[in-house]
């Protein structure tokens, strides 16, 4: 089974002044990830906005990615959405790109009600990337789908072939234990909360896919080598950072707001957000600027 390890920025998508994707700020943003030590970047998920987007869009966006990236690091398409035919598309598009894995949020308006739905919906977008590694991304909390996922992994595995595994964005860490340990460890499972790295990691997550990690990688590749350096003191002082980063980010907004507003302030404009998230204004940046002085970020 393929397994990441490693810290995956779920990278913003830039808009310009009108709201079109300002691709040219792709390439400095995906140099800059890079040369920060990102293992990977995971395209076009909530982070990227990927609800607010149409499917022509998501495929540029992600093609881009792919060119600037060029081979550096792992690439991750996220192609889920509410329309199964939209999510085999943009599935069948990712892989001829040559992406490294596909991911797919459980589709969140009509929901399904039991975890033989959830594996129906999944079946035929994990198909159309075979044998690419598909993994399900549970984000109860946007999705309000909050099925077992282990009950999901033991049914997934027979009827999906290359179900790899579950990008984990839930704080549910008994859960996360068993979907880690089922079937003798095989599935990768990801951590989703920054907030939480290490105590995903703690409980045997490798790999990790989050905002934050955009503008502080340095935090969290503190608290990652810390954790395998045995060196739990000085893990727990860097997930502190991350937690008082979090803070910040939530009186702006949220991980996608407030998380663009800082881009801004490190370098690589990434506009305003589509609606419904609101613009932000010059007067919210200052005090987000001031916010950050003072927990020291930099
Ligand atoms: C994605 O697809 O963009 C993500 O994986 C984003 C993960 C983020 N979750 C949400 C709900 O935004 O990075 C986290 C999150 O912003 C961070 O933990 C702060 O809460």
């Amino acid at each position: 089974m393929f397994k990441l390890s490693g810290l995956i920025p779920a990278v913003f998508t830039p808009f310009d002044k009108t709201g079109a994707i300002n691709f040219s700020q792709i390439q400095p943003y995906a140099d800059k990830l890079i040369a920060e030590g990102a293992y990977g970047v995971f395209v076009c998920g909530s982070t990227g906005e990927c609800t607010s987007m149409t499917v022509a869009e998501r495929k540029s966006v992600l093609e881009a990615w792919v060119k600037a990236v060029a081979g550096r690091i792992l690439v991750i398409a996220h192609v889920g959405g509410t329309c199964q035919a939209d999510c085999i598309e943009l599935a069948r598009h990712a892989t001829e790109l040559g992406v490294n894995a596909i991911g797919a949020v459980a589709p969140f308006y009509l929901k399904p009600g039991s975890v033989e739905e959830l594996v129906a919906f999944y079946k035929p977008i994990a198909a159309a990337c075979a044998p690419l590694p598909f993994y399900a991304y549970h984000i109860p909390s946007m999705t309000g789908i909050n099925l077992p996922m282990i009950e999901f992994l033991k049914k997934g595995s027979k009827e999906i072939p290359n179900l790899n595994g579950i990008k984990f964005t839930s704080n549910n860490f008994m859960e996360m234990i068993e979907c880690i340990r089922f079937d003798g460890g095989r599935f990768d499972i990801l951590n989703g909360f920054d907030e939480m790295l290490l105590c995903g990691m703690a409980v045997g997550a490798r790999g990790g896919v989050g905002s934050t990690y955009n503008y502080s990688l340095r935090t969290y590749q503190k608290i990652y080598d810390a954790f395998m350096a045995g060196d739990l003191e000085q893990a727990r002082a860097a997930q502190q950072e991350s937690v008082d980063i979090v803070h910040v980010i939530i009186n702006h907004g949220g991980g996608i707001r407030g998380g663009k507003a800082i881009m801004k302030l490190v370098g690589i404009d990434c506009g305003d957000c589509r609606l419904p998230l609101a613009p932000y204004t010059e007067a919210e940046i200052a005090r987000l600027d001031e916010e950050l002085r003072e927990i020291g970020f930099n």
